[in-house]
């Protein structure tokens, strides 16, 4: 069984996230996703989600393409997630590209092209304008 993550903060969920999953699921049979904390978003990528972890956790659990939702609570931790649930394949949008080949020395890395023209903070802008 090929397996395969990725990691994420998947706020606001939208089709460019589903994309990423549906074709990270397809490099194998059994696809993990990191889902960043609220703690690990607001302290490191300063970013404050509008879903809680909690909240987007469900929201990713019911997603057809992902078998488990582990937490991502800090930028070291990719290394020891590999081997420790045995991955052989890791995928990030192409907005990384470079940014993880150092675990290129444990797994298969994929760099997959982002959907252009949709992103949360898009979302978050338009809702802004239309008010
Ligand atoms: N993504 C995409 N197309 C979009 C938006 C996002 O393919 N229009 C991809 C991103 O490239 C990423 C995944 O969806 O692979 C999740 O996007 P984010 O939630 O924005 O993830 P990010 O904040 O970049 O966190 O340790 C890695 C980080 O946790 C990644």
């Amino acid at each position: 069984m090929k397996r395969v993550i990725t990691y994420g903060t998947f706020d606001l969920l939208h089709y460019g996230h589903i994309n990423l999953l549906r074709r990270a699921k397809e490099l194998g049979d059994y696809l993990i996703v990191a889902l960043s904390t609220d703690e690990f978003n607001w302290n490191e990528k300063q970013k404050k989600c509008y879903f809680s972890y909690e909240q987007r956790k469900q929201l990713l659990e019911s997603i057809r393409y992902v078998d488990l939702v582990i937490p991502e609570e800090n930028w070291d931790q990719k290394r020891t997630d590999v081997k420790e649930y045995h991955i052989d394949t890791f995928v990030m949008g192409n907005d990384w590209e470079g940014k993880f080949d150092f675990l290129k020395e444990q797994c298969e890395v994929v760099y997959l092209p982002r959907t252009k023209e949709i992103s949360t903070t898009k979302i978050k802008n338009d809702l802004l304008d239309k008010k």
